[in-house]
């Protein structure tokens, strides 16, 4: 759905001095002639145009993967005449956001006033580790925004919009909104349901086994699909394994094979009875243990008392999002995988598929087939790809 405004000239508010300037300058002929250059843009520009550009700006955006988090991904760029004059993606977290960068690299500020600025996410309006998008873009005297979605943050949820149009900016809303909420679904999930965006991964045979019942650590997945796993570890906060799975595998969860940065381990340690030799605990990359216990004896970990009842899990999200992890990815083993499915704690899951057997083992979590979105190879695994419900 795309929706224009008309601005309420009814609700001024009360503007800061750069902003008083640049109002006093668009009153009068200024003005008129303004409108006059605004609606012959407007006319100009067609929805597949502003699909075009909005596409260019998920595409910058998405470079923020694994770098931003848990601020969303964004990217804008400034249209004159049907040309791109400039580019900006918002590149890591606490850095400048996407309209600031775009307005660096402008190389004629004169055409800022006849450009539309297009971002796949409401510029922002409050103060926040860098100054408001928004005024930055009424300070650019540009006339028109097209915008992908609205930011859902409560800092902002709507009033960047609304700032913009009081000061007689046209804004153009829902711009690829699906695409644009498919990239941003970590940062929406966070912000909307105050947890972690929850993906499941897992490998399993051809006959759904995770592993045999011995608990040997028997590999499954082809090469490619563990580096491919590795990447996706990149691009996650944190990453979560049960006890059993810490014991049994000694994994190291960290990102070896890929380049990106590694994700906080979280490891499940209900008695604290995981012992200190583990790989978990080398101290290469920082892990949170979750534990009943007061205090565990490890060296060198953060530790996170919980009590482990039926509230275990929805406890531990809460904590995890008052630390602004804003993605988990959950990597087993079965009895914690499936404590996630049984309380439809997950949005996304990645199942890696061989064509091995196994005959007996332990059981892999089962999704309902309607939910599965898309299957693809990877080597010579299959690769399923589930969505839960939004
Ligand atoms: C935008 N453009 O590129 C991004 C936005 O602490 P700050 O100042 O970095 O603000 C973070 C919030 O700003 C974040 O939660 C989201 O609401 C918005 N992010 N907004 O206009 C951007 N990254
Ligand atoms: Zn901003």
């Amino acid at each position: 759905m795309i929706a224009t405004n008309t601005t309420s000239p009814s609700l001024r508010p009360s503007p800061c001095p750069a902003l008083i300037f640049f109002f006093r300058a668009r009153q009068g002929l200024g003005l008129r002639l303004g409108a006059l250059k605004e609606s012959a843009i407007l006319s100009t520009m067609n929805n597949h145009q502003h699909e075009h550009y909005m596409s260019r700006c998920l595409e910058l955006a998405s470079q923020g993967l694994g770098h931003v988090a848990p601020n969303p991904m964004v990217g804008s760029v400034i249209v004159h005449n049907d040309h791109i004059i400039a580019e900006g993606y918002h590149e890591k977290y606490s850095g400048p956001h996407a309209e600031r960068n775009a307005l660096q690299n402008i190389s004629q500020p004169s055409l800022l006033s006849e450009s539309t600025l297009y971002v796949n996410l409401e510029p922002c309006s409050h103060h926040g580790k860098t100054p408001p998008c928004a005024d930055a873009i009424l300070e650019a005297k540009i006339p028109h925004v097209v915008v992908g979605i609205t930011d859902p943050n409560p800092l902002v949820s709507g009033s960047g919009i609304q700032r913009l149009r009081e000061y007689g900016v046209n804004v153009t809303e829902g711009v690829l909104e699906k695409e644009s909420k498919e990239l941003n679904r970590r940062f929406l999930t966070y912000q909307t349901k105050k947890r972690p965006y929850i993906i499941l991964k897992w490998a399993e045979t051809s006959d759904r086994f995770l592993g045999p019942l011995d608990g040997q650590r028997v590999p499954i997945s082809c090469k490619e699909s563990q580096l491919l796993s590795h990447k996706w570890r990149t691009q996650e906060a944190a990453i979560l394994v049960g006890t059993n799975t810490a014991e049994l595998d000694n994994p190291q969860l960290t990102a070896r094979l890929a380049t990106g940065n590694n994700p906080l381990r979280i490891v499940l340690d209900r008695s604290a009875r995981l012992s200190q030799n583990l790989a978990l605990f080398d101290g290469s990359t920082p892990t949170l243990v979750v534990t009943e216990r007061e205090r565990s004896s490890l060296q060198g970990v953060e530790t996170l008392s919980l009590p482990f009842n039926s509230s275990l899990l929805p406890q531990l999200l809460t904590h995890l999002y008052e630390m602004n992890i804003a993605s988990l990815i959950v990597e087993g083993g079965g009895y914690t995988l499936e404590q996630f499915v049984e309380q439809d704690l997950w949005d996304e899951a990645r199942i890696f598929r061989s064509s091995s057997e196994l005959g007996e083992g332990t059981r892999a979590p089962l999704l309902s087939t309607k939910l599965l979105t898309s299957s693809t190879s990877s080597g010579t695994d299959t690769l399923a790809h589930f969505r839960n419900k939004l």
